[in-house]
């Protein structure tokens, strides 16, 4: 099923300069870019999107992060989008991120790990609307996806 979702190249892949090298992953995957923007996220907007983390030690050191620099927020669409994205970027702590996978290749911080992606089709609902408005979100056709996802 055609689903999207929110990625987030944080901080750090902005200031690293792996913005390309990231969002380059998810469009050889085959995904379609839909939205994408340079953002300098405010506490109020990472406060809304983190609420899940609120109660735990870690919230304010990730409010900080968050907001110390622009990111850069895309949506993506394509079959199983959200589960794919996931697996691309890899697992939340970088001891267990598979080599291949965007954190398994450059993170070695448990909040500095360059991707934040949307984990159920609940919250990439949610996430995508809080980072974009929809006259943001670009329907098109692309050429070649009869070749990558048939459709
Ligand atoms: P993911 O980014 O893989 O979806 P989440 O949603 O569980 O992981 O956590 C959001 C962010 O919070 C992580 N990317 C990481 O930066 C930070 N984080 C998660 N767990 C911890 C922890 N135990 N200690 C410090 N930071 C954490």
């Amino acid at each position: 099923m055609a689903q999207r979702t929110l990625i987030i190249v944080k901080p750090d892949g902005v200031q690293r300069g792996l913005v390309g090298e990231i969002l380059g992953r998810f469009e050889q995957r085959g995904l379609k870019l839909v939205g994408l923007k340079l953002v300098s996220v405010s506490r109020t907007l990472a406060e809304t999107h983190y609420a899940v983390h609120r109660e735990r030690p870690f919230f304010a050191d990730l409010i900080d992060f968050i907001t110390a620099g622009p990111v850069v927020c895309a949506v993506v669409e394509g079959p199983e989008a959200i589960e794919v994205v996931r697996n691309l970027v890899g697992a939340t702590r970088f001891t267990e991120a598979a080599p291949g996978s965007i954190r398994g290749d450059y993170a070695l911080d448990l909040t500095m790990n360059l991707v934040h992606a949307s984990d159920a089709p609940e919250t990439a609902a949610q996430e995508v609307s809080l980072f974009f408005e929809p006259d943001e979100l670009v329907a098109y056709e692309r050429a070649g996806d009869r070749w990558v996802t048939g459709s």
